[in-house]
């Protein structure tokens, strides 16, 4: 079997997706996603320009050693682009070899360890009779788990959940004393309402300091949360130690990480309790699968990345993982508008909260070519975040 083409599909169904199409001498084509929200162009680009002339007329069941080929050989390692473009690679590749067995994925992963995989989704507010709201809309769709962001008095946005929008940045504002002050109320507040069952999420979105954080988890020790999530930037990983001297509340890291040494300190010491990225950001299925198997021997669990910018390939390939590996955690699913679902048509299922692969050979998701086509590409960037005084901050 050989590749005989790979095409890169831009395309904007409300936001911006980046496909890979890998198509083989069989007739079998595989799908892979390497959507980089806000620089979708420079993944395309690396896809296109210097990853798709070297995939012609090799194997597709060749996963490993293309994936090693890409990431060795071009002497520059890691990085989001580069990742996003092997993810997409990897992902393709592995839609193929399912779809050529006649199994879905999960299938060559191991098979299923669990009837379905849960999920959380998000619920945001201004003020906390809109959070509230927002939470009991989360709840009538069926989530488990809910993520809780809500405004801090002074500033003006709900940080961490605007859409990439426009020819500039939108640029956002930030206090962090006000926030450190808000959030306990907020989580207060929430656990009045719902009571103590309910499992509540929150992201810092990489905004605080290490001694920053460790207040923050310690002042929300009283809510219980499953998990507080990117407290700091995490570059700096023994950061994190001292957070974890002061706090139990659950750690999890990782949606801008793209490789494994990203994780070293991480995982070996045991600071954080969930791993983060997504098979989009991280190079691929055969990375994050290797990442688990690693996190697994610390009792550290995934939960996969699942934001609107990962497109329903990249999703379809988290579910497949979700269901076979053994420390599956929980999976964030922010869902896809309509029209994304039917640019992608796809045999995953969202009921009562949980995700389910479906049964189709391959990653069981399809591209519409035609209604991509008519959707074309559209410029967007996430904010930047300012201090009040005008400083950049952590977006
Ligand atoms: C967020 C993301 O899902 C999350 O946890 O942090 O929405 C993130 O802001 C976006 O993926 C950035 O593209
Ligand atoms: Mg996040």
């Amino acid at each position: 079997m050989k590749i005989v083409d790979a095409t890169v599909v831009l395309t904007s169904p409300g936001r911006n997706f980046v496909t890979l199409k890998v198509e083989t001498d069989e007739g079998v084509t595989g799908l892979g996603d390497a959507t980089l929200n806000g620089r979708e162009l420079a993944a395309a680009a690396y896809l296109r320009d210097h990853i798709v002339p070297l995939l012609l007329g090799t194997d597709p069941h060749r996963i490993e050693d293309t994936w090693q080929s890409l990431y060795r050989g071009a002497y520059w390692r890691r990085g989001p682009v580069t990742m996003a473009a092997i993810a997409a690679v990897d992902t393709a590749l592995w839609d193929i070899k399912a779809k050529v067995a006649g199994l879905p994925l999960y299938q060559l992963l191991g098979g299923a360890s669990r009837e379905r995989v849960g999920t959380y989704g998000h619920a945001g507010g201004r003020d906390i009779p809109e959070l509230l709201d927002s939470v009991r809309a989360r709840l009538a769709d069926g989530y488990p788990a809910i993520r809780v962001q809500a405004g801090v008095p002074g500033l003006k946005r709900v940080y961490g959940v605007t859409s990439a929008t426009g020819r500039r940045p939108v640029v956002e504002d930030w206090d962090t004393a006000a926030y450190l002050r808000t959030i306990p109320k907020v989580f207060d507040a929430v656990r009045q309402e719902f009571g103590p069952d309910l499992p509540l999420l929150h992201d810092a979105h990489h905004r605080l300091t290490p001694n920053q954080a460790a207040r923050l988890g310690k002042d929300l020790e009283p809510y219980d949360l499953f998990w507080l999530e990117d407290c700091t930037p995490a570059e700096n990983q023994e950061g994190l130690r001292l957070v974890r001297r002061h706090t139990t509340t659950p750690l999890a890291i990782g949606e801008v990480f793209n490789t494994v040494f990203d994780y070293q300190t991480l995982v070996t010491e045991q600071l954080i309790d969930y791993v983060r990225s997504a098979v989009t950001h991280f190079g691929g299925v055969s990375p994050l699968k290797k990442l688990f198997d690693f996190a697994a021997q610390y009792q550290i669990k995934s939960a996969v990345h699942g934001p609107e910018d990962i497109s329903p390939v990249g999703m379809a390939a988290a579910i497949h993982l979700g269901l076979a590996i053994h420390n599956f955690g929980i999976q964030e699913y922010a869902g896809h508008t309509d029209l994304t679902h039917s640019v992608f048509p796809h045999a995953y299922t969202f009921t009562d909260g949980h995700l389910h692969p479906g049964q189709a050979p391959g990653l069981g998701v399809d591209l519409d070519e035609e209604l991509a086509a008519a959707h074309p590409y559209e410029p967007s960037y996430l904010p930047v975040n300012r201090l009040q005084d005008g400083t950049v901050h952590d977006w």
